[in-house]
C-alpha cells in the first residue's frame, strides 16, 4: 500500500534533517508524526518516528542528569573548516562585522548588550566555509556566566576593539582582562605557526579594530597584536579579513579523487596543517584508512600524479587519488 506522504510531512522531515539540537529534532519529529497520513501503509514509518522520538527524549533526559550540558546557550556546534568566535566589549561593532562577513541579517543596535545569545553564521573564503560566532559582549557591568565558554569551544578568536573609543591599548587591555579571567591565553599572528598543546585554553587570535571611519590616527600594532582596522559602515578593510581568518585556522584544503574520475574541486576536505595522506584516508572512509595500497598526488607546479604512501605530508590545494 503506498504511503501517500503529504507536502507537510516532507517539510517536517526537511526540518528534522536540518535540526541542530535535540529540541529542534523533537519538534520536527512530532511534526512528522502529526503530518503523516494514518493508515496501514504508514504503520511502519509511524512506529519508526515514535522510536526516534523516544530516543531523542532519552538523550535529553541523560544530558539533563549530567547537569544541563547539551542544550546550554553557549553551545554552538562546530561546522565548516573551523569555528571562529568574535569577542569584544559592548557596542564595539561585533554584530555589524559578523553581518558584513557572513551576509547574515544584522543584529546591530546603537545601544550596548544588543546581542544576548551566541549566533553562528558561515563566511566563504574561496572554496571553504568558515563558521563565525557572534557573541554577547565581555563586560564588567553584566555578563552571563557562560559567555567565556564560547571562545573556549572555538578554533580561534577574532578580537574586536572600537577605534573610535579612546586609546586602543586601553581598549585591548579591557578586553584581555576578561579573556584572561576565563583562563584563555591568546596567540598573536607572529606565533600562529607554532603548535598548540592545550587546545581548550590556548587560541590563536586576530585583532580587528572597528569604526575606522570614525577613528583618528590608527596604530599598526596594539600590544603583541598587529591591528587590522575596518569599517562595517564603508566596508573598508573588511575584504582582507577572510584570508587572515583562514590562515589563523591552520587548515589546508585537499581534493580527493577516485581513479578514473575528476576530483570534486568545489568541496575540498579540510585537514589540520601538517596532516598526511593517512589522515585524509581516515576522514574519507575507514576502508581507505585500512586498505590503502598507494595514492597519487597532484600539486600545481610540482607533481603530476606521482605515487606516494600513507605517511606522505600534504599541502594546501593538493589533489590526491586513493588506491585500495
Ligand atoms: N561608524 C560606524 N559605526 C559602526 C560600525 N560598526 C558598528 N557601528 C555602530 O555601532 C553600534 C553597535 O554596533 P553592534 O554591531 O551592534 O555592536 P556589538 O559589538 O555587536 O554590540 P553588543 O552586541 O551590544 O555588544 C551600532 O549603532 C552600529 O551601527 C562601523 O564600522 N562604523
Ligand atoms: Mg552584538
Amino acid at each position: 500500500m503506498p504511503a501517500n506522504l503529504t507536502p507537510q510531512y516532507f517539510a517536517a522531515e526537511e526540518k528534522y534533517k536540518e535540526a541542530k539540537n535535540p529540541q529542534e529534532k523533537l519538534k520536527a519529529l512530532r511534526g512528522m508524526l502529526s503530518a503523516i497520513p494514518k493508515h496501514k501503509g504508514t504503520e511502519k514509518l509511524q512506529a519508526d518516528i515514535k522510536r526516534r522520538i523516544s530516543l531523542v527524549e532519552e538523550e535529553e533526559e541523560r544530558s539533563r542528569k549530567r547537569g544541563g550540558r547539551g542544550p546550554s546557550p553557549d553551545h554552538v556546534p562546530r561546522e565548516g573548516a573551523g569555528q571562529i568566535v568574535i569577542a569584544g566589549e559592548p557596542n564595539v561593532g561585533k554584530s555589524a562585522l559578523f553581518a558584513a562577513l557572513t551576509g547574515a541579517p544584522a543584529e546591530v543596535a546603537a545601544y550596548p548588550f544588543s546581542t544576548q545569545r551566541p549566533r553562528p553564521g558561515m563566511l566563504s573564503f574561496e572554496d571553504v566555509q568558515i563558521q563565525l560566532v557572534d557573541t554577547p559582549p565581555f563586560s564588567d557591568e553584566y555578563m552571563e556566566p557562560w559567555v567565556p565558554n564560547i571562545p573556549r569551544a572555538g578554533n580561534g578568536v577574532l578580537l574586536v576593539i572600537d577605534l573610535s573609543a579612546g586609546d586602543p591599548d586601553d581598549r585591548l587591555l579591557g578586553l584581555l582582562v576578561h579573556l584572561e579571567a576565563a583562563r584563555l591565553s591568546l596567540v598573536p599572528e607572529a606565533e600562529w605557526e607554532c603548535p598548540i598543546e592545550d587546545e581548550v585554553f590556548t587560541k590563536r587570535a586576530l585583532l580587528a579594530g572597528s569604526k575606522a571611519d570614525l577613528a583618528g590616527a590608527i596604530p599598526e600594532k596594539v600590544g603583541d597584536f598587529p591591528l587590522r582596522p575596518f569599517s562595517s559602515e564603508t566596508r573598508e578593510g573588511i575584504d582582507r579579513l577572510p584570508a587572515l581568518l583562514f590562515r589563523m585556522l591552520r587548515v589546508m584544503r585537499v581534493y580527493p579523487k577516485m581513479p578514473g574520475h575528476k576530483p570534486d574541486m568545489e568541496r575540498p576536505f579540510t585537514l589540520p596543517v601538517g596532516s598526511g595522506v593517512g589522515d585524509l584516508c581516515r576522514i574519507v572512509h575507514k576502508d581507505f584508512a585500512e586498505k590503502l595500497r598507494f595514492a597519487r598526488l597532484w600539486r600545481e607546479g610540482f607533481f603530476q600524479g606521482i605515487q606516494v604512501h600513507k605517511d606522505h605530508p600534504l599541502l594546501d590545494k593538493d589533489v590526491i587519488e586513493l588506491h585500495m
